[in-house]
């Protein structure tokens, strides 16, 4: 036996210690003794002097703040938080001997006294959603100082929940895993991971929030401590799920549903909303680590054109820098960036180029860099605790790094981009914001680095998380500045929760295998389930050398995804969309195409995702989550609610089994008809990726693109699936595409229904919302399945019926 538990050990090795910790050798907080109420919070006051705080934000929100025996700290700022003046909602207390009830319109929150126990229930039926396995715990002996990463951060605190023998676990952000995280544990410790596969953890952000659903009904969990974190979804027990963390608050959130939908549009008002970027960013993209010099950039993009592939945006990577620091261009590859975005914009391309948190420390050589030179003026560097300057090594060697929580260090940070944005450069990728270290990737080297931290001077243990988030921040905030009259388009690597307020993300280095292209759809999803609506992945992978074949089935994932981009690794083979021959690519340039095609329907999903906080590029649980088929859908995903797709994710197949969730569904290649609700088997040859449209849906597409705003979108065609009564409806959201006007009502959204009339269908047009004009265009009905078509041109500024006879 006992050789039986060392060879486990072994195989789980230190982190699966860490993460397997049995906290119930935590000691818990102590039971109630009086509580103190005020117009939105109650305070409990326990035995052992602990408090905690449940505040109630919304019916449908509670937050939970905990203070081991001590009073809660006054203090209370989080990087993540957008929404703090939330109007308070009706509630009510009631108390027992044994019990405090605070009850909203639809979540009651049961707190048992002793022990202190918590239980979020159905406020209608008085189900239980979620409870309190123990009482909240916390590590006042130093037990588990041993196996943390930094003993120094402070004390582990955690919280254990029942876990459903029925219940799945969602979100979590960007994580090497499948869509249901139930029976797994997770870290949060951004981390550079290169190559990384299904099951390496952590990798490269942290969004400590995710989604529980149990026989239907969800609810969510932000818990908002961005020290080193750890998730529990019942790996080794099925007793309890529990998350902690090795310091700060235990500081929780608690979203009730009962949809998945409703807990994401909570989740975005209380950590921001996705800024909408520029609608070429949902352009195709290219990149290659490196393009250089200027002419290789240029024969890129002839190449796209000449092929007739559409192109929106290409990348630089580090090579266009002198000796990689940031806000310089090497004089001898690109003598003259400002004539090169020039010219590539007369072919439609903009340039992004990448900006590494690493500033090159220069003062031991006579030469003079601004960057490095105004930064250790101002006092805007990274210390360590002795005084130290930290000299972390990255792509410039030894370098500096900004401490982004001073407010005016983010500031100059920002304005540094003038170099950028005077040249023509449209957008920022932020890479390395782990922030990765070539000395140390663990972070170990970082732990005595402190940051200003709002007056605080916090160590790593809380700052290595934000760091991302907050150079994103100062990023997007300084192009706001630079151009008040364009969207800033920054991607990030390194995120915490609230990212979606600053930056676009893709997820780091993939290898170019089947195993990493298949992870795209749980990646992607997740992130969409977490706040992240704005996603992808290097098209074809970035690391190992792919071929023909994997690169069309990336495609047929990529081109519905948010972010679409092919980069490369340096030393890999080349992996444009010809460089694999003919055949190749004109299946990819068909795939393109028909994203440029959908751009219509993609934008407006993405304003959705904007406004609702609801995701794109989802799961099928998101729209079907009583459909318990759909719980653990990895190889599928939808658009919006109208698109399922179901690549090809393995080689050598062209053909698959796909679950069709219940409804009437079109096949999106033939028209052809299925009832939903069972398993299906398609035929998916090299050219097709199965592809289903859900009855009752209109598609639009627009006329097709070399890039965005090449022409105008005109004519527009409405592919109408009409249901089983012969009804179809959606939404079209349009706006200028590039300036920050929609957020004050410059856009238009207008409402068509489709019903079968007596001779034939009837199109209703309704008012538009909105002040945008896009002026008259032809638009084309073609009802799906009935040979039906209609054009006319519509000027849509009225409500207006057109027949289809
Ligand atoms: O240490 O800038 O994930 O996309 O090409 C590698 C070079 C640094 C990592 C990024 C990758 C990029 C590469 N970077």
């Amino acid at each position: 036996m006992k050789t039986v538990l060392a060879v486990i050990v072994l195989l789980i090795g230190p982190a699966g210690a860490a993460i397997g910790q049995d906290i119930t050798t935590l000691e818990t907080i102590g039971p109630v003794t009086r509580l103190e109420r005020t117009n939105n919070a109650v305070t409990l006051h326990c035995r052992d002097n602990s408090q905690v705080q449940l505040t109630i934000l919304a019916p449908d929100l509670i937050r939970v703040r905990a203070a081991f025996t001590k009073p809660i700290p006054q203090r209370d700022h989080s990087w993540a938080i957008a929404k703090v003046d939330w109007e308070t909602p009706h509630w009510n207390l009631k108390e027992t001997p044994d019990s405090i009830t605070i009850t909203t319109d639809e979540l009651e929150t049961v707190v048992h006294r002793s022990p202190l126990l918590i239980d979020f229930r159905d406020a209608r039926t008085h189900q239980l959603i979620n409870s309190d396995e123990r009482a909240m715990s916390y590590d006042a002996s130093g037990k588990l100082k041993g196996i943390m990463f930094d003993p120094t951060a402070g004390t582990f605190v955690a919280a254990a929940k029942k876990f459903g023998f029925d219940e799945h676990f969602y979100g979590l952000g960007e994580k090497a895993a499948r869509l249901d995280k139930r029976r797994s544990a997770f870290i949060n410790w951004n981390s550079d991971t290169p190559g990384y596969t299904e099951g390496k953890d952590p990798i490269y952000q942290t969004i400590p929030f995710y989604i529980g659903l149990q026989h239907g009904i969800a609810y969510g969990i932000f818990f908002d401590n961005s020290y080193r974190s750890y998730f529990n979804f019942g790996q080794s027990s099925q007793q309890r799920a529990w998350f902690g963390a090795e310091g700060g608050e235990l500081n929780y959130y608690f979203f009730y549903g009962p949809s998945i939908k409703k807990i994401l549009s909570r989740y975005v008002d209380l950590t921001g909303h996705m800024s909408l970027p520029p609608l070429w960013a949902l352009g195709n993209q290219q990149s290659r680590w490196s393009y250089y010099p200027d002419t290789v950039v240029e024969e890129v993009v002839n190449e796209y054109r000449k092929r007739d592939l559409p192109l929106d945006v290409i990348h630089l990577d580090i090579d266009y820098m002198n000796g990689y620091r940031v806000f310089t261009f090497d004089k001898t590859r690109f003598p003259d960036p400002k004539g090169l975005t020039d010219k590539l914009r007369q072919q439609g391309v903009k340039v992004v180029t990448i900006v590494d948190p690493g500033i090159k420390r220069t003062n031991q050589s006579a030469e003079r860099y601004h960057a490095f030179d105004q930064g250790l003026e101002k006092n805007f560097f990274q210390h360590r605790r002795n005084g130290e300057l930290f000299v972390p090594r990255v792509w410039p060697g030894d370098s500096v790094f900004v401490d982004y929580t001073l407010p005016e260090a983010r500031r100059w940070w920002g304005d540094l981009h003038r170099v950028y944005t005077d040249n023509g450069v449209a957008g920022i990728w932020n890479d390395m914001n782990e922030p990765s270290d070539f000395i140390d990737q663990t972070g170990k080297n970082q732990l005595d680095v402190v940051s200003y931290d709002e007056g605080e001077k916090t160590t790593h243990a809380k700052n290595r998380n934000t760091f991302g988030l907050l150079m994103s921040r100062a990023t997007y905030e300084g192009l706001e500045r630079l151009q008040p009259d364009r969207r800033p388009f920054v991607i990030t690597r390194a995120a915490y929760a609230g990212i979606q307020r600053y930056a676009t993300m893709w997820t780091g280095d993939t290898n170019s295998t089947w195993e990493s292209l298949a992870l795209n759809i749980p990646m992607f999803t997740s992130l969409g389930l977490s706040g992240e609506p704005f996603v992808g992945s290097d098209v074809g992978g970035f690391i190992w050398r792919g071929n023909g074949e994997l690169l069309v089935r990336s495609y047929q994932v990529s081109f519905l995804a948010p972010f679409c981009r092919n980069h490369k690794v340096v030393d890999g083979y080349d992996q444009e969309p010809w460089r694999f021959g003919k055949y190749y690519e004109d299946i990819i340039r068909k795939y393109l195409k028909l994203r440029y095609a959908l751009l219509p329907f993609l934008y407006t999903k993405l304003e959705e995702a904007h406004r609702t906080g609801v995701p794109l590029f989802r799961p099928l649980v998101l729209n079907y989550q009583n459909d318990p088929n759909t719980y653990n859908i990895d190889d599928q995903f939808m658009i919006g609610d109208d698109l399922l797709i179901a690549p090809i994710l393995k080689p050598d197949i062209t053909r698959r089994l796909v679950y069709l969730p219940p409804g009437t569904w079109y096949d999106y290649w033939t028209d052809k008809k299925y009832t939903g609700g069972t398993m299906i088997g398609v035929d998916a040859p090299l050219d097709v990726v199965p592809m289903f449209v859900r009855a009752g849906a209109i598609i639009p597409l627009g006329p097709s693109l070399n890039y965005v705003g090449e022409k105008p979108v005109d004519p527009i065609t409405f592919n109408i699936y009409p249901d089983d009564n012969g009804s179809a409806s959606t939404s079209l959201y349009e706006d200028d595409g590039l300036s920050p006007a929609y957020k004050h009502g410059v856009f238009r959204r207008t409402a068509f229904s489709v019903r079968r009339g007596p001779r034939g269908f009837v199109v209703s047009i309704g008012a538009p919302e909105g002040t945008y004009n896009p002026g008259p265009r032809r638009f084309n009905f073609i009802v799906k399945g009935q040979e039906l078509r209609m054009v006319s041109t519509v000027d849509n500024a009225k409500t207006q019926e057109i027949a289809i006879p």
